[in-house]
């Protein structure tokens, strides 16, 4: 079947929740990926930094399918011998006490959260059912009802409520406002490192320094979602390690599985995460021994082929290449390690245009918020594939 065909069928049974770019991708590999028709695409989203091994990492591949002839899943209710070798790796690298094992980022968030309300009520001592949870606005954290709810984004909240009460939203990188929402009830503040969705925001330097300070303070809860700055992206391990800051709760996801499958995670120690009792909460797939055994070797390919390190060499190459050129349609260059943003100005007439053009070039990536292009390859791309990336982002720059 040819391109067309895939696009026409998807347009006929598949929800429209989407507008992707029309590329019928069937095969990846590195930082690669080819269409039906076989062109070769360098991709430039990383399924949103899902996919910091690369695509189809060998590695990763291998522990899946042994795995997969193995055991697969066993439900909570029993255990098995991949998750307790996850949770012990992972608490050993990240330096936490515990790890609280779930699917997707949306639901390590509604973890996290449900951890930092029991905390308030359990440690804190705030009145039963008065918790509040203080939010930026800007953020992205997933599209369950309640994560819609304190979303800033009118598109994702509008028809869905209503929302679930206890979320107060504070402007981002203005640790003051954050300061001034707080109230005996409050119970955590909950950032991402650098906004993604929100256009590749990074904050003010200090910022997170000085959330961590009040958090302490006055007695609050930091959550950091790292489910997309997290396991390397930024050239850190997590993106709070650029402020040398150890938040009380962090989720990840994407990346833990190398886009194999989705696993998530919430990291804490036993003063948060030792609060669920039996019973409090789960999910059928959470903490399968698939799962675990697909990220425990993603994990472990992030550390033995030192791609954090790579995202920091080849991030700082990027961000310099894309600083220097010289185009009438840039407004600004941000990000860190190897997720950067190029900012456009209204002349340029939207970012969609410019990523067409990438697609047709061969460079996939994405535009968020009309006006900002996303880049955050692989973490495994090396200077020469950058090289040939920066050539078409150049050209397309300059040239439409
Ligand atoms: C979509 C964005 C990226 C996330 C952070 C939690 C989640 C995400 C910081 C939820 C998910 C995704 C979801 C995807 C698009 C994408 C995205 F543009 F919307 F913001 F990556 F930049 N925290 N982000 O970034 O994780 O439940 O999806 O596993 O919703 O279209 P999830």
């Amino acid at each position: 079947m040819k391109t067309e065909e895939y696009v026409a069928l998807e347009d006929r049974y598949n929800a429209h929740n989407y507008q992707p770019l029309d590329v019928v991708l069937e095969r990846g590999e590195g930082v690669w990926v080819w269409d039906v028709e076989g062109n070769r695409y360098l991709d430039c989203l990383s399924s949103y930094s899902a996919i910091n091994q690369g695509h189809a990492h060998p590695r990763i591949r291998q522990a899946m399918v042994e795995q997969a002839a193995r055991l697969t899943l066993t439900g909570r209710a029993f255990r098995n011998d991949q998750l307790p070798l996850l949770a012990k790796e992972l608490c050993e690298l990240t330096g936490y006490e515990m790890m609280l094992p779930m699917n997707t980022g949306a639901e390590a968030v509604e973890t996290a959260l449900k951890a930092a309300r029991k905390w308030g009520y359990m440690v804190k001592g705030v009145p039963d059912g008065r918790a509040e949870v203080i939010t930026c606005a800007g953020n992205f954290h997933g599209r369950t009802i309640t994560i819609v709810g304190f979303s800033t984004e009118e598109q994702y909240r509008d028809g869905f409520g209503p929302f679930t009460p206890g979320f107060i939203t504070v402007p981002y990188g203005d640790a003051d406002a954050f300061e001034g929402a707080i109230t005996p009830h409050t119970v955590a503040f909950m950032v991402e490192p650098i906004q993604g969705e929100g256009g590749v925001v990074v904050p003010p330097e200090g910022y997170l320094r000085r959330a961590r300070d009040l958090c302490d303070e006055y007695e609050i809860l930091l959550i950091a979602d790292e489910i997309q700055t997290g396991l390397g992206r930024t050239g850190k391990l997590f993106g709070c390690d650029w402020e040398s800051v150890r938040p009380d709760l962090v989720t990840i996801g994407k990346a833990l599985s190398g886009g194999f499958y989705p696993v998530s995670a919430v990291l804490g120690d036993r003063d948060t995460l030792g609060l669920f009792k039996p019973g409090d909460h789960g999910s059928t797939f959470g903490g399968n021994p698939l799962a675990a055994a697909i990220a425990r070797e993603a994990v472990k390919v992030l550390v033995d082929e030192g791609l954090i390190e790579n995202a920091r060499i080849q991030g700082d190459y990027l961000l310099g290449r894309l600083a220097r050129i010289e185009s009438d349609y840039i407004a600004e260059v941000r990000g860190r390690g190897l997720l950067t943003g190029v900012e456009l100005k209204a002349e340029a007439r939207g970012a969609r245009r410019f990523a067409e053009a990438l697609k047709d070039e061969g460079l996939l990536c994405k535009e968020t918020h009309e006006n900002v292009l996303r880049f955050a390859p692989p973490l495994v791309i090396t200077r020469e594939e950058l090289d040939w990336g920066l050539e078409r982002i150049e050209k397309v720059l300059t040239g439409l």
